[in-house]
């Protein structure tokens, strides 16, 4: 188990951090059972490091070199409350009136099917082809998870292009110019939202599109996000390996969830974060979540981001952005 006994050292190295440099590395991550702490991949310390500079007040979006360090020696950085509460808070009412939409778009639906056990619906949202994920509880109609979910709402349209996310998802994927991949809505309702088993999103990927290493994520939290309502989690540093092996003999499904001998989870981190929180992670990263098992909702957006000019995951259509 990790934990640092001075909050504004590195744990590894033990060397003191200066206060921009705790701000630009994540203070609210945390590892389970342990406090804050920021953790220091090996590089950290090299020259560079001390002259990192701050991205200046009019560009907050480009990468600097701990952003850069971290998604290279940890698969994963967030960057705190980039959206104001005003954002967030339109952010979350146009999920419900998405969900809401959903709801009464399911039962006139044609295309239903189920998956080990787990409900999917191809629904007409919006006069918008998507797929929607129902709660796993047997006979739940709660939506739990809706894909791609852009064009169902302007708010979420205008997310697509919105420079805190372009900017640094060009850094990322190391092109002038990006397109959304898919993008999805994961709503984690008050005691009921179930949670997500632990996977890399590539191996979703690799029958469809021969770029997997350049598709990264960003998650939007929209509300704050805790241990007890479910709040993302990342292996730290298991984007290394590229698409590791799923597990066998476990259903349809069960290839895709990253076999337990592949990783340690005692290398998981939290993503408590507050609500407006952006989390980019490689699409080699172990993650998953808990069960919602609190009086509070967990929703989130998941945009996934890739070089311009490449059509969407599972829609016959290029959406390019910014
Ligand atoms: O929202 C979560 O808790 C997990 C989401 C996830 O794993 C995914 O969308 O691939």
């Amino acid at each position: 188990m990790l934990g640092l006994p001075e909050p504004n050292a590195c744990q590894t190295c033990v060397k003191p951090w200066s206060l921009p440099e705790l701000k630009a590395f994540l203070p609210l991550w945390r590892v389970p059972g342990s406090g804050p702490y920021t953790a220091c991949p090996p590089h950290f310390g090299e020259p560079s490091l001390a002259a990192t500079p701050e991205p200046a007040a009019d560009s907050p979006a480009v990468l600097t070199e701990l952003e850069r360090a971290a998604w290279k020696h940890d698969g994963f950085f967030v960057r705190p409350a980039i959206f104001e509460p005003d954002e967030t808070a339109r952010l979350r009412d146009a999920a419900e009136s998405v969900a809401r939409a959903a709801d009464a778009a399911l039962p006139v639906s044609e295309e239903q099917y189920v998956i080990d056990g787990n409900e999917y619906v191809e629904a007409v949202i919006a006069e918008q082809a998507a797929t929607v994920q129902l709660e796993h509880q047997p006979g739940s109609r709660t939506v739990r998870v809706i894909e791609p979910v852009h064009p169902l709402h302007p708010a979420f349209g205008a997310l697509v292009d919105d420079p805190r996310l372009t900017v640094p998802m060009r850094g990322l994927i190391g092109s002038d110019a990006v397109a959304i991949f898919t993008d999805k809505m994961n709503l984690k309702r008050p005691r009921e939202g179930s949670r997500f088993e632990w996977h890399q999103d590539s191996p979703y990927w690799t029958h469809f599109c021969d770029h997997t290493d350049q598709l990264p994520n960003v998650m939007i939290a929209l509300d704050d996000a805790h241990e007890g309502n479910g709040c993302f989690r990342v292996i730290r540093g298991s984007h290394t390996r590229g698409p590791l092996p799923g597990r066998e003999g476990d259903g349809v499904l069960g290839p895709l969830f990253t076999r337990p001998d592949q990783f340690d989870e005692a290398d998981a981190v939290l993503a408590e974060v507050p609500a407006g929180s952006a989390v980019f992670f490689s699409p080699h990263t172990v993650h998953g979540s808990k069960p919602n098992r609190s009086d509070e909702p967990r929703r989130a957006l998941v945009l996934t981001y890739q070089p311009a000019g490449l059509r969407m995951f599972k829609v016959d259509r290029v959406r390019n952005a910014g």
